[in-house]
């Protein structure tokens, strides 16, 4: 890792500022070149205003701020340069390039937090933070991803990973000094400890089901038969007219995708195609897409309109979500007076009487009902959202290791029980304390190291 490396650290695009990092052990050589050779000798963490120059024609390109973090305080434990330029991605480029033709290399995607993790900046949970900061499309998975960044998961799992040393050691001494079995009490204290360890494991794990919804939100696909009011549906819970509406049957033809927040969950929400059978080209094809939709949705929201009688179209889209997570949302109640309403559900239900059917009734036109539905779609997987107060696994590769080192302490605890010898039931408690060890990196390999970095972005 001896080389430097370079990378923008903001978004190349038209801006007020754009910062340029270096890291590694020439970055303040490099940056002193960029100032025109001059001898750039800055005390550590103060800004600087230079000139900085093409290294080849010597021409001044800009006025920047150079900030030097001197190793190891810096974010990578190396020497770091911060340039601050104007914010214009050609000058930027420019920069880089000079950086590069100075002999940086370009740096890798995440490679300023892997080398901060290899300089014992930071474990890997909290390396993995950033990048969920910086990827938070909510104010809650930010909050979620800023605690783990502090160091709240690695402290939660400590005394956990402590209480697992401690029954190791015991029984390994077991193993040395002993022949016979571990005396009784010993055994029931061995037992008890990892019993509560298990458990302390898995209520951090059973944390994910929330923890995930706050970070990766929700699919929502809308389906139904043409004219429904499935665009108008989408246009009322984004509050904008950005799907077009028509009376027209099979008005749109391809899918259209939004986001909106509901209760600090980001929900994807789909408007698709209507299902039916079409000789249209362009239409088949929407019908297709719209039905890879319905497979890839966490709910399907299936269309009727209520002031029409319920109709062979209608139960066959039924029938084909019957599989599938979904309810039944009832448009254009504006049309209908209460008891029609009623009938219109009762029709539904009597044709599904053997499931439960969730049926919402809503105007999309009037905008009636629309904001007790996105609340049932979100409670319906959250029904404790978590109102930020506890801590919550955020990512499926910890809540992984979580079950996996579970799964792995409760074996061992059988195998105790069965009276086996310590050396087994050591196997299972060594891949626990292993398997808890990569949630923070300390026992984590190089290729699933370059795995998890290669989905940070460049720059971080
Ligand atoms: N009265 C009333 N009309 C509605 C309501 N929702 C939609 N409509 C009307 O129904 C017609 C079809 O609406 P769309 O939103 O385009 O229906 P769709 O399901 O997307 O139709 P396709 O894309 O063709 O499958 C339009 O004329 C809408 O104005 C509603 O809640 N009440
Ligand atoms: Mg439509």
């Amino acid at each position: 890792m001896a080389n430097t490396i370079v990378a923008l650290a903001t978004p190349l695009g038209r801006s007020g500022i754009g910062v340029v990092r270096l890291s590694g052990k020439d970055s303040l050589s490099f940056a002193a070149s960029l100032c025109d050779g001059r001898n750039f000798d800055p005390e550590p963490r103060r800004a600087y205003l230079r000139s900085i120059f093409d290294i080849e024609t010597g021409e001044p390109i800009d006025e920047a701020i150079l900030t030097y973090f001197k190793a190891p305080h810096s974010f990578t434990g190396e020497d770091v340069i911060e340039i601050s330029c104007h914010g214009s991605p050609v000058l930027l480029r420019q920069v880089l390039d000079a950086c590069l033709r100075l002999g940086a290399r370009m740096a890798e995607p995440g490679e300023f937090s892997l080398r901060a993790l290899a300089n014992g900046r930071m474990n890997l949970a909290e390396a993995e933070a950033i990048r969920d900061l910086i990827d938070a499309q909510t104010a809650a998975s930010a909050r979620q991803a800023v605690r783990q960044m502090r160091g709240e998961f690695s402290h939660t799992l400590q005394p956990i990973k402590d209480d697992l040393l401690d029954a190791i050691v015991v029984l390994e001494s077991a193993l040395e000094f002993v022949e016979d079995d571990l005396p009784e009490m010993q055994a029931a204290g061995i037992r008890q400890k990892l019993g509560d360890t298990a458990e302390n494991i898995g209520r951090i794990a059973t944390t994910f089901r929330a923890g995930k919804l706050i970070r990766d939100g929700l699919r929502v696909t809308l389906v139904g038969r043409p004219n429904v009011g499935k665009s108008s549906l989408f246009n009322a819970f984004l509050g904008s007219d950005r799907a077009i509406v028509t009376e027209i049957p099979g008005t749109t033809r391809d899918q259209i995708h939004e986001r909106f927040v509901v209760n600090d969950i980001p929900v994807s929400l789909i408007d698709t195609a209507c299902l039916r059978e079409t000789e249209d080209v362009v239409e088949s094809i929407g019908v297709e897409r719209s039905r890879m939709a319905m497979a890839d949705a966490d709910l399907v929201v299936v269309l009727i309109d209520a002031s029409e009688k319920v109709s062979k179209e209608d139960i066959e889209i039924l029938r084909s979500v019957e599989e599938l997570p979904h309810i039944v949302v009832a448009n254009k109640i504006d049309k209908i007076s209460g008891s029609d309403e009623n009938a219109c559900f009762e029709e539904i239900t009597a044709e599904f009487s053997n499931r439960q059917t969730e049926i919402a009734a809503v105007s999309a036109k009037q905008g009636t009902g629309i904001d007790r539905l996105k609340k049932a779609i979100v409670t319906r997987f959250a029904p404790d959202t978590d109102n930020g107060s506890g801590f919550l696994v955020t990512d499926a590769r910890h809540h992984d290791l979580l079950v996996r080192a579970r799964d792995e302490i409760e074996s061992s605890i059988a195998l105790l029980d069965q009276k086996t010898s310590e050396e087994i039931v050591l196997v299972g408690l060594h891949n626990a304390l292993r398997y808890l060890g990569q949630i923070t990196g300390e026992t984590t390999t190089e290729d699933m190291l370059t795995r998890i970095f290669s989905t940070f972005c460049i720059g971080k």
